[in-house]
């Protein structure tokens, strides 16, 4: 049985989403983040980043959200979350290096800016500044993308489930990731699947007040 640190709303929820729709076994294992739980030092056995969430497979622990959904997608192949070769997989491949390497990293700047800058005026610049990465991120997608329900040509795959979640944590921003039509058609698609509300319910989370639907 696979078990999974996570805390509500946080990157777990793409990686349990991918459990849910493997239909694996699993256990969630709650962070307690008011504790600085991943700040301890049992925690950072696991992961030495202090990061949510980590996967377990037995003894074997894995931290950082898109590795921990490409090595689910793989080692269940019949679920279909990630084409196993060619072109198809180099471009799932783009584009979960992509998301995690700019839009993720922005997003912490965003929510977080005063782990960067104790004055309010230097917190106020990194956010502006991750806002502004943030939409350039989003429009790299939206032109790069080829339009429909997936972000893949080839049909439903992980990356629809890792946009979802990247779209849930801009609903605060003054522009959210809806603003971009083929993302929205993308999670549009994605969050009412029966996989994807199972993960949100299991965190106690909703999907976003704003949605435009
Ligand atoms: N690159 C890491 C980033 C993970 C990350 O930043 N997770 C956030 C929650 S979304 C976290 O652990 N924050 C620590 C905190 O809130 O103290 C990954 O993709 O796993």
């Amino acid at each position: 049985m696979y078990r999974l640190y996570f805390a509500p709303g946080s990157a777990a929820m793409a990686p349990q989403a991918v459990l849910e729709e493997i239909g694996a076994a699993y256990e969630l294992l709650t962070v307690d983040v008011a504790a600085r739980q991943h700040h301890g030092d049992a925690y950072r056995k696991l992961n030495p980043n202090g990061r949510i969430p980590v996967l377990l497979d037995g003894d074997f622990a894995l931290f950082e959200t898109a590795a921990i959904c490409q090595y689910l997608a793989e080692r269940h192949p019949e679920a279909g979350l990630m084409p196993s070769d060619g072109r198809q997989r180099a471009l799932c491949l783009q584009w979960l290096t992509f998301m995690t390497n700019t839009p993720q990293v922005a997003f912490i700047d965003w929510f977080h800016p005063d782990w960067k800058f104790s004055d309010a005026a230097g917190q106020a610049a990194l956010k502006a500044a991750a806002d502004a990465e943030l939409q350039r991120a989003f429009q790299v997608l939206e032109e790069g993308l080829p339009g429909g329900d997936t972000m893949l040509a080839g049909g439903f795959s992980l990356l629809d489930i890792y946009l979802t979640m990247l779209m849930r944590w801009s609903r605060f921003m003054a522009r959210p990731m809806w603003h971009w039509p083929k993302l929205r058609r993308i999670a549009g698609a994605t969050y009412p699947r029966p996989a994807f509300q199972r993960m949100m319910q299991r965190q106690g989370i909703a999907w976003a007040d704003n949605w435009p639907g």
